[in-house]
């Protein structure tokens, strides 16, 4: 189903759940579309199976079946989370990153961005993290031998200029978009000259590409070697924190505020957008969308978290703005306006918030507030 936005009766909404609290917040993300129902088409949810717990039942972790509805009969999805383990499990791979390369989804986009005191005030931290989703070390091309130092275990890393260029292309598109227009590309260049060198050129060249003509020439860029990008991630916390072990800890996040929009290869992305969760207080918080040429999918950033499953505490605030970055994406903004407003009152009010953001609410609760809000 490839229609546009305007040709649309119905919006078929593929939802996998997958792993853990993903059970729990999804049908919270469901609950908040369907609450904005007359602003977009008529939400029409699929329901589709992935991930470990799949895998242990039947065998498979991705059904071709899930593949196929989600190629063949849905306008967008949302994933929730997977506990793959950490040790090779003959025959099993991780879903989600299969998905994301199965449906061509190049991008996640993770915006991380702190909600202002007053409504209508800058928010302290509004940064977009653009990560590549197809390659790199999640190519996941790794063998085990055993020589003359015992086992040896290696990974190949990809790095491919067409890659590079069409995240590169999405994160100038991104750049344009927002007031600042400033983009940062993350690298470790003067290490991995050959692999981040091709990354940190191609998007570099992004602006001289036949036909762009000029088109990002507001757009101002930078680069920044991702360890010191971590280190100056700023932090507004570190005013709030008690102990100096805290202080310690977030002295990791600097100067947040010289980063818009950051775009990096695979790897790096996945792990600067969790450590910017940190900067507005909870991974719960974090939405992303994966997107590519004609299909989007949004996912919350954070796992499984077995810790807390089945407790009924899980943040359901990731999936309910990963839902509404998914309907920004296709175009139903005033929707997407509708559920990024109603959380954002019911975080400043601070009145039900789970645990993670030192609450005392409930997932259900907490979208009890958002729904009361829409
Ligand atoms: N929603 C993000 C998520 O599930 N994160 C955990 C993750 O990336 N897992 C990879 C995997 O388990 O395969």
């Amino acid at each position: 189903r490839s229609l546009t936005t305007a040709a649309r009766q119905s919006l078929r909404i593929g939802l996998i759940p997958a792993d853990g609290i993903g059970k729990e917040v999804i049908p919270a993300a469901k609950a908040v579309i369907t609450a904005v129902g007359s602003d977009i088409p008529k939400p029409d949810f699929v329901d589709l199976v992935a991930g470990w717990e799949c895998f242990t039942r039947t065998g498979v972790a991705l059904p071709e079946e899930t593949v196929e509805a989600l190629q063949n009969e849905c306008d967008c999805a949302l994933f929730g989370s997977v506990s793959s383990p950490s040790r090779k499990v003959v025959g099993y791979s991780s879903p989600i990153v299969a998905l994301r390369k199965k449906l061509d989804l190049y991008a996640n986009i993770r915006p991380v961005i702190s909600v202002a005191p007053e409504a209508g005030q800058k928010p302290a931290v509004d940064l977009v993290v653009v990560r590549e989703n197809t390659e790199c070390l999640y190519v996941k091309e790794e063998t085990l031998i055993v020589g003359e130092n015992g086992k040896e275990a290696r990974a190949s890393r990809l790095i491919t200029e067409r890659a590079s260029r069409r995240i590169g292309q999405m994160a100038f598109e991104l750049a344009k978009s927002r007031p600042r227009k400033h983009l940062t590309i993350i690298h470790k260049s003067n290490v991995l000259s050959v692999t981040d060198g091709l990354f940190r050129e191609t998007v570099r060249a992004v602006p001289s590409l036949p036909g762009v003509d000029g088109k990002y020439s507001d757009v101002t860029i930078a680069e920044q070697l991702v360890d010191s990008a971590v280190y100056r991630y700023a932090s507004i916390l570190p005013l709030r924190a008690e102990s100096s072990l805290i202080i310690e800890l977030l002295r990791l996040f600097r100067e947040p505020e010289i980063f818009d929009v950051m775009v990096a290869p695979n790897l790096y992305g996945d792990i600067i957008s969790d450590a910017a969760a940190a900067l507005v207080g909870s991974l719960g918080l974090i939405p992303s969308v994966n997107a590519g040429d004609n299909f989007v999918m949004g996912e919350p950033v954070h796992g499984s978290a077995p810790d807390i499953e089945g407790k009924g505490i899980a943040n359901p605030i990731a999936s309910i703005r990963s839902a509404a970055l998914m309907l920004r994406r296709l175009d139903y903004t005033k929707a997407a306006d509708r559920i990024d407003k109603a959380v954002d009152q019911v975080i400043r009010e601070g009145r039900f918030l789970t645990p993670d953001l030192k609450g005392k609410s409930t997932t259900s609760e907490v979208l009890e507030a958002v729904l009361s809000k829409i």
